[in-house]
């Protein structure tokens, strides 16, 4: 022993160690209030990543559908509090993908607030998994996977204008109910649940989508991530194994 290859530094011997074990999926986390631009954010992410398998799971999915008894009373429901979602399964799902195996996602319908009972979207392994909702950083075992927890901060009243136009001209609902809920529901969950959870985050968004230099920002650092595990880059005569590393 002690006699270095020069073709090999000292760095790869633990990097050949780790040759077997699968290369995880980068998990990042988007959360922020309603019509922050959280969608709008993650497809910019997704499109540059545009070189790498990138999954989009939305927490909306795992939406828990209502009982007939709450669908009767349906305005009192609360959509925007934690035990809204099946967290148990969205939990389950992300670990699931992040082993590299492949999922099947709930289908949740908003108006009707029930979920689809025969079908389901099926999720496959990818290079990263990108997990978008009110509430993501809400538990804390959720919260664990994440390699990246992004908070997209919009201003209140350009939320509240964008979730207006949103129900009524996409979820056929009517300006006063909307109001209603926001006041009711919808603003005392953020500051209680969604706004507390900010604190976890990594990078906040200031302004959602229109934020360019944000998104080239994290686009880098995901590029970045995901580059220093190709071992071609790093050993140029060590090409084999490169798909076999863990973030
Ligand atoms: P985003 N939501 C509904 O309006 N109906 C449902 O059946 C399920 C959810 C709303 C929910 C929350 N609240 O504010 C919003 N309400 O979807 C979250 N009221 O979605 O992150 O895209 O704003
Ligand atoms: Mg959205």
């Amino acid at each position: 022993s002690g006699l270095r290859s020069p073709t090999a530094p000292s760095a790869s011997s633990s990097a050949f160690a780790d040759a077997n074990a699968p290369r995880q999926p980068f998990v990042i986390g988007v959360s922020g209030g309603t019509a922050s631009g959280k969608t709008t954010v993650c497809d910019m992410i997704i499109q540059q990543l545009h070189d790498h398998r990138v999954v989009l799971v939305n927490q909306d999915s795992f939406y828990r559908g209502l009982t007939t008894e709450e669908l009767k009373r349906v305005h009192e429901y609360n959509f925007d509090h934690p035990d809204a979602f099946d967290t148990e399964q969205l939990l389950d799902c992300i670990q699931k993908l992040k082993s590299g195996h492949s999922v099947q996602v709930p289908i949740y319908d908003f108006k009707h607030h029930r979920r689809s009972s025969d079908s389901f979207r099926q999720v496959n392994a990818s290079d990263v998994i990108i997990l978008e909702g009110i509430l993501v950083f809400h538990d804390q075992h959720v919260r664990n996977l994440m390699n990246l927890k992004i908070f997209v901060d919009t201003d209140a009243d350009v939320r509240l204008a964008r979730r207006i136009r949103r129900d009524t001209v996409e979820r056929g609902r009517d300006v006063n109910s909307v109001l209603e809920q926001y006041a009711k529901f919808v603003k005392p969950a953020f500051d209680d649940f969604v706004l507390p959870s900010k604190k976890y985050a990594d990078v906040i968004i200031p302004r959602g989508g229109d934020n360019h230099v944000a998104i080239d920002l994290i686009v880098q650092h995901i590029h970045t991530k995901l580059g220093q595990h190709d071992l071609c880059k790093i050993y140029p005569n060590v090409y084999v194994i490169q798909s076999t590393f863990q973030i």
